[in-house]
């Protein structure tokens, strides 16, 4: 035991009566143990490891995969320290763990940015985790790349884990019986995590979706919306530019059903002349308000 108190993993396998290999595997893959560094490089573990160590055998021994029994208990760990410091408000929480998670993604710790959103995901609603945690976190890292302060490895650490998770979210959203909306972004427009976080807001009020993401041709949009005939077609682009071409497409496909043009690149001049709506808000009440109005 090191002097402060923290074990080393021969230690703490036999205080949790688990092996050192199957615990390394635990901190592998699942980042269940956090442990800190010795100044001699070793593995330190805290109280904080023991316990969720237990926890997860707690949840083994009912009968959940290791793997669920790894989410279990991350889960219910970031839960628990909400609840225990239930003094705190919810949003100088929540703001805490965006640093937290902005930090780690920073520093490509993809094991603690997991275990943060886990945590996020099982406290609050979606909605709030889409408004308040996963957008903040992409405007701030996008200021801060601008500034040159974050590189383009960062940003684009960061917006692939966090659109890996977003797409996870989102697995079995295009079966159901509610209306469809088909989502896509023009060609030449990268940017769709926007696309995402909206058809995900959509899918929680009931709604089906077809995505077909980034750099999407309009006679692409036009072809699909054959095959899936959704209720809605939504296009977005963050810049302005992605609507220069392809205007008589769009026409058309505005006469055909409804279109709704989005992102920063569209204005209500451009929406107007194309006969689409304009959704002009953020994703999340964008969404709120597409799917009051049916
Ligand atoms: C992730 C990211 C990328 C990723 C995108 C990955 C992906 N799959 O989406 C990659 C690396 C590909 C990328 C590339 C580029 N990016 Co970029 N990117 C970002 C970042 C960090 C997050 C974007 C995001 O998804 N935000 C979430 C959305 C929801 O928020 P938002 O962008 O503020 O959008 C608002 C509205 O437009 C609207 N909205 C957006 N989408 C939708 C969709 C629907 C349906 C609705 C209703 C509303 C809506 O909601 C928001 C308001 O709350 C932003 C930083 C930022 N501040 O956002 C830069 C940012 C958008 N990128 C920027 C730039 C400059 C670029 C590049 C040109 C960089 C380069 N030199 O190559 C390229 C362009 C690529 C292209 N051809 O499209 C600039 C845009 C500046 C501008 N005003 O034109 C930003 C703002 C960074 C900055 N601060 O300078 N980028």
């Amino acid at each position: 035991v090191a002097d402060d108190g923290y074990l080393r993993i021969g230690e703490l396998s036999r205080r949790v009566g688990v092996s050192p290999e199957l615990l390394r595997a635990w901190e592998r893959r699942y980042a269940l143990l956090q442990p800190s560094r010795s100044a001699g490089r070793f593995r330190l573990y805290s109280d904080a490891d023991i316990a969720r160590v237990r926890a997860m055998k707690a949840s083994m021994e009912q009968g959940l995969s290791a793997a669920e029994a790894a989410r279990h208990t991350l889960a219910s760990n970031v839960a628990t320290a909400v609840a225990e410091r239930g003094a705190a408000p919810l949003a100088g929480e929540l703001a805490e763990g965006v640093a937290e998670l902005r930090e780690a993604l920073e520093s490509f710790d993809d094991g603690r940015a997991h275990v943060l959103l886990d945590g996020f995901l099982a406290t609050f609603s979606l909605d709030s985790v889409l408004r308040d945690v996963i957008l903040p976190t992409l405007r701030e890292i996008g200021d801060r790349w601008a500034r040159q302060e974050v590189s383009v490895a960062q940003e684009h650490f960061a917006s692939n884990l966090l659109r890996g998770r977003l797409l996870a979210l989102a697995r079995g959203w295009g079966r159901g019986g509610g209306p469809r909306a088909l989502l896509a972004a023009p060609a030449g427009e990268l940017h769709d995590l926007g696309l995402i976080i909206f058809g995900l807001a959509l899918r929680d009020r009931g709604w089906t979706i077809t995505f077909l993401g980034a750099d999407t041709p309009v006679s692409t949009i036009v072809d699909t919306t054959r095959r899936v005939a959704p209720d809605v077609v939504v296009i977005a682009a963050l810049d302005s530019d992605r609507w220069r071409s392809e205007n008589d497409e769009l026409a058309a496909l505005s006469k055909a059903g409804r279109l709704a043009l989005a992102g920063a690149g569209a204005s209500p001049a451009l929406a107007a002349r194309l006969g689409a709506e304009h959704l002009d808000e953020d994703p999340l009440d964008a969404a709120e308000r597409l799917a009051a109005s049916r």
